[in-house]
């Protein structure tokens, strides 16, 4: 016979039973509501394994937060929020450190973190770094997040609720924790009438009309989301700017914004169009040199930084695109930047000046203008001034060697511009980790001081002693109710930020964490998930633009192929510019017999890139002219090559479509149909990819298209 149970072990048997009832509530309530991507990876979602569950609730019994700030008030608020879902519990708000309670603070705003006397350790790490340590204190066992400023202390917060997230061990934790870029922001390229240039996200959350009177409370989820990944800036509209953003009645605007942003530690930042003194000013020229330009530039931002006090500063798209720019005065870029810099020094602010220009009196290569129009000028600007530069010499292709300004201007501090919007990737259709797009940049050796040299370095600072730091991710968010139009493109929001804190992450890390916040903690379906993920970049550019290939996008859209397409309003937006498809074979030579790209980077590159048997088949094509019979290392000619990659990716799209139906019944059934039929709409146009572009090509090869009863027909053109 069983023994009657005691009556403790009643109490217990029962706490658990009503905590069962409660978890099986949550998981039969649950998939009633409606999972519509709305909570993002903030979805603290019930921990199920109930020993493990035990363990937390016993480290997290208490919070103890003293400071009274707006941000340790959100990060109190943020805390509980993650331990209702997750735990089932409301741990009580406390002064003092009890067995397994959470101490969060500052020494300025805690007494019980000043008398841990940790401030040389927390001086090291600066103002967003922070410390996350279990250990005894007063006789008992807590968990501490400690930071030199509230921020710190929210991003620990979030730190410790991705802990929990991905169910690890919170036992003993010695976790110390610091940005490696300073500034970390998002550019919405969000226009003063809703609608989002490449955006495919729906309209521009900020709601610009009941502005300043009415902030959208959707703005502070915004904000919690770029918190909890250390997002910590927004330029809030287009870089083709508006000049109007920059009048009063928008700055109020933008004040109200920067308002609610600002206790999660987002700071507003403007794009400013270089004609504004002209256009809403009155004046009769911007040209930088003017005093009259200058004095308006300076009134303008003691303006701005009495509506807003901590304004980050301003982008410019200068002299690009047909945006107006100092070189319409016969001025540089560093005399128009410098400009700006000087109206914003007093301040603290900065200039974020694109580089993003490809004048084409500069040279007849598109991707070597930047560099010849940038290089000259390292050294002449401000030291508020960075100069942001897109991460490859083109424009956001799925693939592109780094940019060359990125180690040829040590003088200057340099900013990268990522694109987390999927312009050339599919928009929010194609599923695409870009994860690993940006770490192959990341990671890329410059060389500009030896091996060693990578981008993030360059970017961090740490290469030439710059002491600012910044990168910049065009974002993708919108009002649909899933923030990106696609459940898989928030995990690009995810690993900008997650990277731009710390670009030595590994992608599959970073897309692990993601996937288990996001989706669930069921191994299989986050091993699944995570197969998925880190092929998609590649089977992209294997059923788009394989080889180095670029140029094949359609006119505007940039969705569609169109390798054939001509813009009779510049030889430059053609696609045949890029591809130069003849009789001969395909690609474009930029050999030092060709446009000589390869001499804007340090050796050993221009060695390996020069020559056709050293250079990486990834980028054969971007540097050179390959006849349609070259051997390639595989031994097929590179036109057999070229099938076999487009009709791999194409393929790989279907692989990806059969993963995602195993995992039907592992995720929540409203998300799962949403992607699956993404997925069928990517396998089609993934062999409409592959069609296109092989019979446009063919027409130049003449050689049979290698595999073809394997695909042909299906969705031929
Ligand atoms: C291109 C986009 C265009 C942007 C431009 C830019 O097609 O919409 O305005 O870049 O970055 O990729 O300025």
């Amino acid at each position: 016979m069983k023994p009657p149970a005691s009556p403790k072990t009643l109490g217990l048997s029962f706490r658990r039973a009503l905590l069962a009832l409660c978890l099986l509530g949550w998981g039969t309530a649950f998939p009633a509501r409606a999972e519509d991507g709305y909570r993002l990876w903030l979805r603290y979602e019930p921990v199920r394994d109930e020993t493990l569950r035990d363990a937390y609730s016993r480290s997290l019994s208490s919070l103890v937060v003293q400071g009274r700030s707006p941000t340790e008030r959100i990060l109190l608020e943020e805390l509980q929020r993650g331990l209702k879902g997750m735990l089932g519990i409301s741990p009580r708000v406390s002064e003092k450190v009890l067995e397994g309670s959470l101490l969060v603070g500052t020494p300025g705003t805690s007494p019980l973190v000043a008398g841990l006397k940790w401030d040389k350790e927390l001086s090291q790490l600066g103002k967003d770094g922070y410390l996350l340590r279990t250990l005894p204190f007063q006789g008992h066992r807590a968990t501490v997040v400690a930071s030199l400023s509230p921020l710190g202390c929210l991003y620990g917060s979030f730190h410790l609720l991705r802990l929990l997230g991905a169910r690890q061990s919170l036992d003993s934790l010695q976790i110390a924790e610091k940005p490696r870029i300073q500034r970390r922001l998002l550019d919405h390229w969000d226009n003063l009438d809703g609608t989002i240039e490449r955006g495919y996200a729906g309209k521009s959350l900020w709601k610009w009309n009941p502005l300043p009177g009415r902030v959208d409370p959707r703005i502070l989820d915004y904000a919690r989301a770029c918190a909890s990944i250390g997002i910590n800036g927004a330029v809030l509209n287009n870089v083709n700017a508006d000049p109007r953003v920059l009048t009063g009645p928008y700055l109020e605007k933008a004040a109200a914004l920067a308002g609610a942003l600002r206790p999660y530690g987002v700071r507003v930042y403007l794009s400013a169009n270089t004609g504004a003194p002209k256009v809403i000013g009155g004046l009769p020229t911007a040209d930088p040199l003017d005093p009259a330009v200058e004095k308006w530039w300076k009134e303008k931002a003691d303006e701005i930084y009495r509506l807003i006090p901590d304004f980050g500063g301003f982008l410019v798209k200068a002299g690009s695109e047909g945006q107006p720019g100092p070189q319409d005065y016969g001025r540089t870029h560093a005399q128009g930047a410098d400009c700006l810099a000087r109206a914003l020094a007093p301040h603290g602010g900065v200039v974020m000046w694109r580089a993003f220009v490809y004048d084409d009196a500069v040279d007849a290569d598109r991707i070597k203008r930047a560099y010849k129009e940038f290089k000259p000028l390292d050294g002449k600007f401000d030291a508020n001034v960075f100069v942001q530069v897109k991460n490859g010499p083109l424009d956001f292709q799925p693939r592109e060697p780094f940019h060359p300004l990125f180690g040829a201007m040590p003088h200057t501090q340099l900013a990268a511009e990522l694109q987390v919007t999927q312009e050339c990737l599919g928009h929010s259709t194609h599923l695409v980790y870009l994860g690993p797009l940006w770490k192959e940049f990341l990671d890329s050796d410059t060389f500009e001081k030896g091996p060693g040299s990578t981008v993030a370095r360059v970017l961090d600072g740490s290469l030439e002693g710059h002491p600012d730091s910044a990168i910049a991710g065009v974002a993708n968010t919108g009002d649909d109710r899933d923030w990106c139009g696609h459940p898989f493109a928030q995990a690009n929001w995810y690993a900008f930020g997650r990277l731009a804190w710390d670009p030595s992450l590994s992608a599959q890390a970073v897309a692990e964490e993601w996937a288990r916040l996001t989706w669930s903690d069921s191994p299989q379906a986050v091993s699944k998930i995570l197969s998925m993920m880190m092929g998609s970049r590649e089977t992209y550019v294997d059923y788009t633009t394989p080889l180095g290939l670029n140029g094949v996008f359609e006119k505007d859209l940039h969705y569609a192929p169109d390798p054939g397409m001509v813009d009779p309003r510049r030889l430059d937006w053609s696609a045949a510019y890029y591809n130069r498809a003849d009789e001969k074979g395909l690609g474009f030579d930029r050999t030092r017999h060709g446009s000589d790209a390869v001499d804007q980077y340090h050796p050993p590159l221009p060695g390996r890139w020069n020559n056709l048997k050293p250079c990486p088949e990834e980028y054969l094509l971007w540097f050179h002219h390959v006849s349609w019979g070259y051997r390639m290392k595989s031994g097929r000619t590179f036109w057999e090559e070229l099938c076999l990659r487009y009709g791999r990716g194409a393929l790989e799209t279907r692989e990806m479509k059969q993963q995602w139906e195993s995992l039907r019944g592992l995720v929540d059934g409203d998300r799962w149909q949403v992607v699956e039929g993404k997925l069928e709409q990517q396998v089609k146009e993934a062999a409409l990819w592959r069609d296109k572009c092989l019979h446009y090509f063919q027409g130049f090869s003449h050689r049979p298209i290698a595999g073809e009863t394997a695909w042909i027909g299906e969705n031929s053109p």
